[in-house]
Formats: C-alpha cells, sequence, structure tokens
C-alpha cells in the first residue's frame, strides 16, 4: 500500500492501451494505490457522473480516496472524497465553502509564485506541482520545472505535495529524491499493458528508502 503514488485516469489514454477507467482503478487500487483523480476533459456531465459513481463503488472498497478533477458539482454528487482544482478553476475559498470543513482539496501550482499565493490559504489538503517533464498526456503545459524546480518547491512548503508531468518508472526515483510527498501519474499507470505491475513497480521505485 502507498500514499506516495496518486493516478490521474484519463479515458482516452486508457482505451488506447485497451482499457476502460473501471479496470485501470480496479488494478491500481489491487497493486496499493490510494490516490485516485477522475479527470475526464471532454466527457458529458451524464458520463462523468455515472463514472464517478463507479469509482466511487471501487475506491471505497480499497480504502483509497476518490478525488474529482475541476468539477465540485460532480464531486459533491458522487460523494467523493474531494477535488483537485488547478489555477484557471473556481478560487479555492469558494471550492472550500462548498465542499465544506471535511472534504480534500488538491491545488495545481506551476511556480513559486502561485506556490506562495496557495500558501495564504491555511487549510489546503494538498498541492499539485506541475509541470516536471515533457508530456504528451496534457499538450496545454507551458514551462517545465524539472527536478532543481520541485525541489525549490517542496523546500518552501510545509504542505503535502505530488509532482506531475512526464513521471514514469525511469524518473519516479529521481523525483521522490527532491523531498516531495509522492508522484502523480497517467501514462505510466494508464497507458501500460498492465496497470497492475505498472503501479506496484512505481510504488516499489518510488520507495524513499530505496
Ligand atoms: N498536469 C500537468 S502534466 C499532466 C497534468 C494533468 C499530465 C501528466 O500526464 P503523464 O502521462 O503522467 O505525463
Ligand atoms: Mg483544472
Amino acid at each position: 500500500m502507498s500514499d506516495a503514488v496518486y493516478l490521474v485516469t484519463d479515458s482516452v489514454i486508457c482505451r488506447q492501451a485497451g482499457h476502460t477507467v473501471p479496470f485501470v482503478v480496479e488494478e491500481a487500487c489491487r497493486a496499493g494505490v490510494r490516490w485516485i483523480q477522475l479527470r475526464e476533459k471532454v466527457m458529458t456531465t451524464r458520463s462523468f457522473v455515472e463514472l464517478g459513481a463507479a469509482l466511487k463503488a471501487i475506491t471505497q472498497r480499497y480504502g483509497a480516496r476518490l478525488i474529482i478533477n475541476d468539477r465540485i458539482d460532480v464531486a459533491q454528487a458522487v460523494d467523493a472524497d474531494g477535488v483537485h482544482i488547478g489555477q484557471d478553476d473556481m478560487p479555492y475559498p469558494l471550492v472550500r465553502s462548498l465542499l465544506g470543513p471535511n472534504k480534500l482539496i488538491g491545488l495545481s501550482v506551476n511556480s513559486i509564485d502561485e506556490l506562495l499565493a496557495a500558501q495564504c490559504h491555511s487549510d489546503i489538503d494538498y498541492l499539485g506541482i506541475a509541470t516536471i517533464f515533457a508530456t504528451g498526456t496534457k499538450l496545454d503545459t507551458v514551462s517545465l520545472l524539472g527536478l532543481p524546480g520541485l525541489q525549490d518547491v517542496c523546500q518552501q512548503t510545509q504542505l503535502p505535495t505530488f509532482a506531475i508531468g512526464g513521471i514514469n518508472a525511469t524518473t519516479v526515483q529521481s523525483v521522490m529524491q527532491t523531498g516531495v510527498t509522492g508522484v502523480a501519474v497517467v501514462s505510466a499507470i494508464c497507458g501500460q499493458d498492465s496497470p497492475y505491475e505498472a503501479a506496484r513497480e512505481l510504488i516499489q521505485l518510488g520507495r524513499v528508502d530505496n
């Protein structure tokens, strides 16, 4: 079991690898992943809610957290554990006031300036640190932090941090050595022949005592 590997889903990448999103989530949970984010950019609200409800049932069975990307309404509809927002989404204080104190809220930051702004809020649950390496999964990424940039961010926060962008079995060890809490991945699990084996390998390689 690991809190250091965070799966972010992408139904297109799952489909290209011959999988459904619920299959990938179940396999990742079975391998020990305990953070699951449902992230869909072009799905109808009806399908989003149905998929969210299916993932809620799976994650609940494994004691994993289900986080919904962007959509506060979908998170509420499926009683997810929380929401992940980016810099262009609903402002953090509004999300907190809608969700209340007991849900998890994660916020993506892409720079030290965004980190400092995020830290003005006392009750953010975790930070996503983007983008570390080049990735084909998210095409609108602007600048890359690399490992030195990631280390700078980690040194300036006490909050749990999850690095994202181009992280895979080859890079996970060097990413974890920056002091980050964990790694968030899409293609390194969703796009693999065996999401179970891929998740197990990431968990194993990502252990900080390696
Ligand atoms: N935010 C920044 S990079 C990214 C997101 C959602 C995509 C990461 O995908 P991958 O396949 O793990 O590089
Ligand atoms: Mg967003």
